[in-house]
Order: structure tokens, then sequence, then C-alpha cells
């Protein structure tokens, strides 16, 4: 198995300590995602990372599908089968994605804009969002159970990609997602070389 990936991603960065976490070996080549690369488009059309290539011509994305296979094949690492909690882990899975797909849209916005096309109001939107969901976040911060989940990675892997992209004014009136971080970090030491980081 060979994960397409990139140190940024913060998607990947989610996958990448989903595998370690279920003790699944995957072999991970780094590949940039604005070039195209056919070995990207040939496994994926949609020319998105992370991408897993499992073999005979399948891969596997997004990020939940390949996180969904990782559990299947540790026989269920990263999903509690318990209902509630497997519940929890989802939704917080899809929030800690949600607020990295707000970031993104702002990140791309910038990136593949000319300066005097940049849309304020839409980077607005998308800040007002991932706020809400922070604070929501930081209002009720997720209690971790006895093993880590995919729903904690995804927090994590959003979380760092903040740190990375966003430094700063995110933090400010957070101090429980702070400190969310840095329990998570004593429960997960790999965090400190699979969190997104910059290539
Ligand atoms: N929903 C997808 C999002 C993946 C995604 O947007 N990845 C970004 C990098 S962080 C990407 O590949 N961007 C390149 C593009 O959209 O062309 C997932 O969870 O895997």
């Amino acid at each position: 198995m060979k994960l397409l990936y990139s140190s940024a991603s913060p998607y990947s960065s989610k996958v990448r300590m989903a595998a370690h976490h279920a003790g699944i070996a995957i072999e991970s080549e780094k590949v940039v995602t604005s070039d195209d690369p056919a070995l990207l488009i040939d496994n994926n059309p949609l020319g998105k990372i992370p991408t897993l290539v499992i073999g005979n011509g399948q891969s596997v994305y997004d990020s939940v599908a390949i996180n969904r296979h990782l559990d299947r094949l540790s026989g269920g690492k990263l999903y509690p089968a318990d209902a509630e909690a497997g519940l929890r882990a989802d939704v917080l899975e899809a929030l800690g994605d949600g607020i990295a797909d707000c970031l993104l849209a702002i990140q791309y916005e910038h990136r593949m804009r000319p300066p005097e096309k940049v849309y304020q109001g839409w980077i607005d939107k998308q800040w007002t969002k991932a706020g809400r969901a922070l604070d929501a976040l930081n209002a009720n911060p997720p209690a971790f159970g006895e093993t880590l989940t995919a729903g904690d990675f995804a927090l994590a892997a959003t979380l760092g990609y903040l740190a990375l992209r966003f430094p700063g004014p995110w933090e400010e009136g957070r101090a429980n997602l702070l400190n969310w971080i840095a329990e998570f970090e004593k429960r997960f030491p790999a965090w400190t070389e699979l969190k997104p980081l910059a290539s």
C-alpha cells in the first residue's frame, strides 16, 4: 500500500496518524497536487490527496474512506463499535475535516486567484464557519476515550494545520482547545513527526 500525500495537508496528516495508531505500515510518497502528477491522477481522477494505492489497480479516497479502510484492516482500531461512541467519533471527524475544508478554501482563494480577484466576502464566510466550529469545540471539548479515534485524529490534524498556516489569533479565548491538543500529544507522541508540517 502506498499513500500519496503532502506533509502540510491536514487530511493526509489525519490518515497517517490513523495508520500509525492502527499499526498498519504504509509506504508514503509526497506529491505536489498543483503539478497534476500522473501517479496521482492515474489513481484518483480528482487529483486530490490523500490517496491510498492498494494494488490490483485499486485506490482509496477521500480521507474518510481511507480511515474506514484502515479501520476494517485493523479490526476496528479507529471507530468505536459502541453506537454512541462511534457516532461521536464520526461527527468529530466531520467537524475536524469541515474546519479544514474552510481553511483550505481560504488558502486556495489566496493561492489560485490574482490578488485583484480575491473575494474577501468568501474568505470572511469561511472564517465565520471555522470560528463557530472552533468555539463550539472549545465550549465542549471532546472527551478522550480509552483509545484514540478517527475523530481525535481529524481534530488534531486540523489544529495542527491552523498552527502551521494561520498561527496566532485563533488561539485567543480557546484555551480548552490548546489543552486538548496538549493532552492529545501526550497520548500520541508520534504527533511531532506526523502533524501538518511545512514541506
Ligand atoms: N475531502 C477530501 C479533501 C482532500 C483535499 O482537498 N486535499 C487537498 C490537499 S489538503 C488537495 O488535494 N487539494 C488539491 C486540489 O483540490 O486540487 C479528503 O478528506 O480527503
